[in-house]
């Protein structure tokens, strides 16, 4: 499984006050030790401050502490090409946080995809918001898999995320993502991936529904997931999942997360 750490993320007060502070040592700090906890990507949101001097800041500080690839996560088109031009070296390694359906964003945000073919998240929303039924979901990521089909892009750099409603909202919601997800795997040759918090959103115990979430998930064929890699109880899941799942050839990484004493029950 894909993980992508999501510490750096200007929604959080905290993180919002470092960034806002330009505290190198506390933001490259914090990208080191989500990379030496196994992260894939590092998730970089500026949004809550000076989003787009911000974004060129945080993409600099913490390219000097790591060559991890970096998830620029922000609505504005203008941001995310912000952080592409303070990218060095492959800018295809690059993951957009995000594109829609919605026609402002997908005419603003595809033709920075397309220059750099970078990969890029695809969240199922058109102008008339998340839609309610799996169908919608997989008509919307019809829609967007054939926009970008026209434009030759390779579609094993789509990551479709269906948008997880909460639980709290609806009993089956759950359901409906993982059975969105099988679809989507099941219809399109593009990878899928989710946030773990809105699941549990104004229930009692979040992190034990997040954890059970991401291995069902992981199961229903979720690639990738944006989530806490410095959260042990977590990273247990995961690895454990993508052990049983047969995942980890020779348990290479299961055997790498116990030694290292972070595995725990
Ligand atoms: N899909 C996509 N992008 C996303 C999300 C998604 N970006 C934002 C968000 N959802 C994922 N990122 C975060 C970042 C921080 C927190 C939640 C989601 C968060 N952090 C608290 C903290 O760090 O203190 C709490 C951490 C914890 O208790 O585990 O809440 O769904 N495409």
């Amino acid at each position: 499984m894909i993980v992508i750490g999501e510490k750096l993320n200007s929604a959080v007060p905290n993180i919002r006050e470092l960034i806002n502070a330009k505290n190198t040592a506390a933001v490259q700090d914090l990208a080191l030790k989500q990379a030496e906890a196994g992260a894939d990507y590092l998730d970089l949101n500026t949004a809550q401050g000076d989003e787009l001097p911000n974004m060129e800041w945080i993409v600099n500080v913490v390219q000097e502490v790591t060559d991890l690839p970096l998830c620029i996560d922000s609505t504005s088109a203008r941001a995310v090409k912000t952080g592409l031009d303070a990218v060095k070296g492959d800018k295809g390694r690059v993951l957009v946080n995000s594109i829609s359906l919605e026609k402002s964003r997908l005419d603003e945000m595809l033709p920075l995809v397309l220059e750099c073919r970078c990969r890029v998240i695809g969240l199922t929303v058109d102008d008339n918001g998340i839609p309610k039924t799996i169908e919608d979901r997989i008509r919307l990521t019809d829609r967007l898999v054939d926009i970008l089909a026209k434009k030759n892009y390779d579609l094993s750099n789509l990551y479709i995320d269906p948008l997880v409603l909460p639980l709290a909202v609806h009993h089956a919601n759950a359901g409906m993502f993982f059975e969105c997800i099988r679809e989507i795997k099941c219809r399109f040759n593009v990878k899928t991936i989710s946030g773990l918090s809105n699941i549990s959103f104004n229930m009692p115990m979040r992190k034990v529904i997040n954890r059970y979430f991401l291995s069902i998930g992981m199961a229903s064929g979720m690639d990738a997931a944006i989530l806490d890699p410095l959260d042990n109880k977590i990273m247990t899941a995961v690895r454990v999942t993508d052990l049983l799942l047969g995942n980890d050839r020779f348990g290479k990484n299961y055997l790498k997360l116990y030694r290292s004493g972070v595995l725990t029950d």
